[in-house]
């Protein structure tokens, strides 16, 4: 039987505070949701593993804290990343608005990552200030309490740069 190949890749978490990062990632690494306080300090990185008919897949994924992207990102925290998770949440509209205003130098400094955004807490009442345009750079909308949509929500992330690597003929490694 061949051996699969075994990949290593970063992805990382970005967004406002309390949009839902950290239960994202426990949602998606432990499959829980804990209401205790989570809050992160600085960086908080899980790693899960994903085995496919090809390969395994070691993901680190880096989840940081909105303390640390007021400021700049650490470029140490970008070093290596192959994907980012730009998160906010759906009943807090100017969340979204955190995103495109804060990262921008970052987004446009890095425009080839692999990126999507996700809106948070679809369990709860979306901001009525929501407007179509935000929808619709929505990628996916999940909620890291019920567990919707929150494996595929990293899916398509993973999907994005897997494709991405084939469409420039990387060897996986
Ligand atoms: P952060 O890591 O982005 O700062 P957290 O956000 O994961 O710490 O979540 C912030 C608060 O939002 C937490 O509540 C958490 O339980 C809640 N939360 C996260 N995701 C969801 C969701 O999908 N739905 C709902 N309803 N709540 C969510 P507390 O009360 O601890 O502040
Ligand atoms: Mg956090």
């Amino acid at each position: 039987m061949q051996n699969k190949k075994i990949i290593r890749r970063k992805i990382l978490l970005l967004g406002a505070y309390a949009v839902g990062k950290t239960s994202l990632t426990q949602q998606f690494v432990e499959g829980t949701f804990t209401q205790e306080y989570l809050s992160t300090i600085g960086v908080n990185i899980k790693h899960k593993t994903i085995e496919s008919d090809d390969f395994i897949l070691n993901l680190l994924i880096w989840d940081i804290a909105d303390i640390v992207t007021h400021q700049n990102i650490p470029d140490s925290y970008l070093q290596g990343a192959d994907g980012l998770m730009l998160v906010y949440d759906l009943s807090r509209v100017n969340t979204y608005k955190r995103i495109t205003a804060e990262y921008q130098g970052f987004l446009l400094k890095n425009h080839k990552m692999p990126t999507i955004v996700v809106g948070n807490k679809t369990d709860l009442e979306v901001d009525p200030e929501q407007g179509d345009m935000i929808d619709e750079l929505t990628n996916i909308k999940t909620s890291a309490k019920t567990g919707d949509n929150v494996d595929q929500a990293f899916q398509l992330l993973i999907d994005k740069f897997m494709f991405k690597n084939a469409l420039e003929g990387n060897q996986l490694s």
